[in-house]
């Protein structure tokens, strides 16, 4: 399970063998907002926003889930979460933000490309649902 869990990363598919919405956003065949990207990572707008401000983070490496990390992650993540912080600001959320990470069926993920929610510009309540 693991090593097909691994496999199916390498290749930017999720669990079914498909490529996730998130690898074809990557290489331009979805369209989406596109708010920040470099060699690491792409920022843009979640298509059902949850929040007046609402966008992932994802890296272009495609992780399936938080859950599957390992030590050679920490770099990587650590850029994401500082994406995340610096975007917020770019976006104006000065009263702050949230970030969520979804994993797997009890967490509500439904996309297995590891990705960070940014919700603000409302005030959210906690805890969530
Ligand atoms: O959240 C997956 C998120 O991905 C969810 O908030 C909708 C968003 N999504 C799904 N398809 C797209 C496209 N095509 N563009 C932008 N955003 C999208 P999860 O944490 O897995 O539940």
């Amino acid at each position: 399970e693991v090593d097909k869990a691994h496999r199916a990363s390498a290749a930017g598919e999720d669990a079914g063998g498909q490529p996730t919405i998130f690898s074809k956003i990557i290489a331009r065949s979805v369209p989406a907002t596109i708010l920040y990207e470099d060699d690491k990572c792409l920022v843009f707008r979640d298509v059902a926003p949850q929040a007046p401000v609402h966008f992932l983070v994802i890296p272009k490496r495609p992780i399936p889930r938080i859950s599957h990390v390992g030590p050679q992650d920490t770099e990587l993540l650590g850029h994401l979460l500082v994406v995340a912080a610096r975007t917020a600001q770019a976006e104006g959320l000065a009263d702050g933000y949230r970030l969520v990470i979804n994993d797997g069926k009890h967490g509500a993920q439904s996309v297995y490309h590891l990705h960070i929610h940014v919700l603000g510009g409302r005030q959210l309540g906690w805890p969530p649902g």
